[in-house]
């Protein structure tokens, strides 16, 4: 399988690692850490020294109970970055559901867009429509940032999921975007419950019935911290490399991270595994 970027297709017969970079002052795990461009630019070098396949650069945080961010705030943090970022001969994403940035985005040479909001918002889903072949990802997410942990979903969440991602894949195709640009992504923390998001990653298998490759983004997330006990964000790099591992033993073909090194070094293991298992079924 291949994800069709707008100048990079991604080879996703191997798991790819996407590394968070947050331009935001109160990211969940990472606040302040890459709040300038200069920090920021030096965070995505770091990232690609490590080994991480893509970059998704970021603005605004959508922790539970996160503000949202005034359109201007958030093109003046992640603009300068992806400029930049564009240069380092890696595919970029966007990590936005504002359809403005997305095309600011698209127009500077963008080739992802990686939206919380599945291209939800008035004039997103046109802007991919009209792009040649830029890259998405649609993620899964219950009510808003605002107010998703106050009542998370109810009932059965893997069908729910799945649902809600077919819908948003099927729209996208009937809009004429092929199926090899799309990537679907369950959206771990977003209005769940701890059972739900494990319920999410024990039956992915469910959800990749669909066709499309996945997306995992588990790093550092509160579930994480509830089944483990390790209380700092920040200090949740075991349990996420372990999740990570999980979900693409499960099928997933990209991680969403923020310890890139680490999980380098896990997904080495992982291939050194795989690579037996192809020869001993030839
Ligand atoms: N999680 C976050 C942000 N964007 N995008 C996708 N596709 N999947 C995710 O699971 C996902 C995402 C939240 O994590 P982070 O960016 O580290 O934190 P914050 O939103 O506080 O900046």
């Amino acid at each position: 399988m291949f994800w069709q970027t707008s100048r990079f297709r991604i080879d996703l017969s191997r798991p790819r690692i996407m590394g968070i970079v947050n331009v935001t002052p109160d990211s969940f795990s990472d606040g302040g850490r890459h709040a300038n461009a200069h920090a920021a630019l030096l965070h995505c070098e770091r990232l690609l020294k490590d080994g991480a396949h893509i970059l998704d650069i970021g603005g605004e945080s959508t922790r539970p109970g996160s503000p949202p961010v005034p359109l201007e705030d958030e093109l003046a943090r992640v603009l300068p970055v992806l400029r930049e970022a564009l240069s380092l001969g890696a595919p970029v994403s966007i990590d936005t559901y504002k359809p403005e940035v997305m095309r600011v985005a698209l127009d500077l040479g963008v080739d992802i867009l990686n939206d919380i909001w599945a291209l939800r918002r008035d004039g997103a889903a046109d802007l991919v429509a009209r792009h040649p072949s830029c890259g998405v990802c649609l993620m899964h997410m219950h009510r808003d940032p605002q107010t998703m942990q106050a009542a998370p979903m109810s009932g059965d969440v893997v069908p729910q999921v799945r649902f809600f991602l077919d819908e948003a894949a099927r729209d996208l195709r009937a809009r004429g975007v092929a199926m090899d640009r799309i990537v679907l992504d369950s959206g771990i923390g977003f209005g769940k419950t701890v059972e739900q998001n494990f319920a999410l990653l024990a039956r992915q298998g469910e959800l990749l019935e669909l066709g499309y490759p996945w997306l995992a983004g588990w790093s550092r997330k509160s579930s994480l911290g509830s089944v483990t006990g390790v209380e700092v964000a920040a200090e949740r790099v075991v349990p996420s490399v372990a999740a990570a591992l999980l979900a693409v033993e499960h099928g997933a073909s990209i991680v969403r991270v923020h310890d890139v090194r680490e999980t380098v070094q896990a997904l080495r293991v992982w291939n050194a595994m795989r690579a037996q298992q192809k020869q001993g079924h030839q």
